[in-house]
């Protein structure tokens, strides 16, 4: 029995929640409130950051596993459908482009949180060199939709939250992130259409992010301007 304690905005519970979907593995997911951690939830995730899997097996002490890599890791070593290559040096180049996912999000993390225009500006160029980084990667290895050829991956389920971001982001500007890059283009497509991408967050993320960022009191929140929200669900 597993449960992902999650957040309904957390890029890395994501990652978990598709990596089980791909690998049709039954699970609950706890979403919690980060802004209030529950007191069960304190004690049992040293970092205080979702997500956490718990694994229950009969007649045995509940485990937490946290840190999202970590939990993607229990998960190829136990669950069905291999998302990791089987060649160690294969293997050791996707954790280090799923390493790379992580800095991405810091620096998505840096962009919407920038207090001004100059911060913003820095933010987006930064992040648009990163992303030629992993176009460039991702041009030489294959001509398929996804990083590892034919083969849905774990770098796949890291960067379909990525993506999402600038489903709001273009909904604000272009920030000439993403401009002009065909090859993630088609990939940012294949990954929005991906049953388990789509199905890692409720219908509701969309206005649920947008809430989020017009709260930052950042640059991206003017750019936003006034936010007639869209309804989020009670849940
Ligand atoms: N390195 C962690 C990052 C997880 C993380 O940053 N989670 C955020 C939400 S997306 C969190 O729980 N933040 C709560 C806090 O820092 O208090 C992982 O890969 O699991």
């Amino acid at each position: 029995m597993l449960t992902l304690i999650s957040h309904a905005l957390c890029p890395y519970v994501q990652r978990a929640a598709i990596s089980l979907a791909e690998k049709q593995t039954p699970f609950e997911r706890r979403t919690i409130d980060l802004a209030d951690k529950p007191d069960w939830f304190t004690a049992l995730s040293p970092l205080g950051k979702v997500p956490v899997l718990l694994v229950e097996q009969p007649g045995e002490t509940t485990v937490p596993i946290f840190e999202s890599a970590v939990i993607l890791e229990y998960l190829e070593d136990t669950q069905p459908h291999p998302l990791h290559p089987a060649a160690p040096l294969e293997r050791a180049r996707h954790r280090a482009w799923i390493e790379f996912g992580s800095a991405i999000l810091n620096g998505i993390a840096r962009l919407y949180s920038a207090p001004d225009e100059e911060a913003f500006v820095k933010a987006s160029e930064s992040l648009a060199g990163m992303f030629s980084r992993v176009e460039s990667e991702l041009a030489a290895r294959t001509s398929s939709p996804w990083f590892f050829g034919e083969a849905f991956s774990l770098v796949d389920a890291v960067y379909g939250p990525i993506f999402r971001y600038f489903d709001n982001f273009d909904q604000i500007g272009d920030f000439g992130i993403l401009r002009d890059r065909p090859t993630l283009a088609a990939w940012r497509q294949a990954l929005a259409n991906r049953a388990s991408v789509k199905g890692a967050v409720s219908d509701d993320y969309p206005a649920r992010l947008d809430a989020f960022l017009a709260k930052r009191r950042s640059h991206l929140s003017v750019l936003m301007g006034p936010t007639d929200h869209r309804p989020i669900s009670a849940a």
